[in-house]
């Protein structure tokens, strides 16, 4: 089975930083890293960490390949490839920013139709000097699963992909 998953949020809100995370926390599992990145670490272009997982459940050998959105405005013409092949998006908060400028990237999930996508909420950056109250997230994001985290310091990165895994595949089970 293969499973794309899209890291998407503001830019700077740490979506890369995931990935790096991810990269060293499975790294006898990792079968590609490709990131290009201007000399400030924006992302430029692709990002994208592919893991070959075995699941608890069943589904035998998976394959996740991990993709975030460059935040910068000039990649905006790559964001219909992107969205157009996602099984599941982690929506990236950047506690330290405000809620208004956090939903400007969620409405772009909304224009391309994605709200329909299985999703998880990651709260990045709660290490922040006034972080975005936890209780404003989750009242912006009713209904769909928040976990918080430090990406930096590796805290909940492992636990947001396996967050995500799980809404993926119970989406994918069959009903009945
Ligand atoms: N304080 C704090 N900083 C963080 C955290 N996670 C990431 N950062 C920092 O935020 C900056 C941006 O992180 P990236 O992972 O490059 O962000 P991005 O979302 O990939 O950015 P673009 O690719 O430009 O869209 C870097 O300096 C990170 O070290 C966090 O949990 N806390
Ligand atoms: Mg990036």
């Amino acid at each position: 089975m293969n499973l794309r998953i899209l890291y998407h949020g503001l830019g700077m809100a740490g979506k890369t930083t995931n990935l790096e995370k991810l990269r060293e926390i499975y790294s006898g599992y990792v079968s590609d890293r490709l990131h290009q990145q201007t000399t400030e670490g924006r992302t430029v272009y692709l990002d994208m960490l592919s893991l070959n997982l075995r699941t608890k459940s069943g589904n035998g050998e998976v394959w996740i390949s991990l993709f975030t959105t460059p935040g910068q405005e000039r990649f905006r013409l790559l964001r219909g490839w992107l969205f157009g092949h996602v099984d599941g998006i982690v929506f990236v908060v950047d506690s330290s920013r405000s809620l208004e400028e956090n939903l400007r990237a969620y409405e772009e999930l909304r224009e391309y139709g994605l709200l329909k996508v299985p999703m998880v909420v990651q709260a990045n950056k709660r290490d922040a000097p006034n972080p975005l109250p936890l209780e404003t997230i989750r009242e912006a994001f009713k209904g769909i699963t928040v976990v918080e985290a430090i990406a930096r310091e590796g805290y909940g990165v492992a636990e947001t992909l396996r967050e995500i895994l799980r809404e993926v595949l119970n989406a994918k089970a069959p009903v009945g």
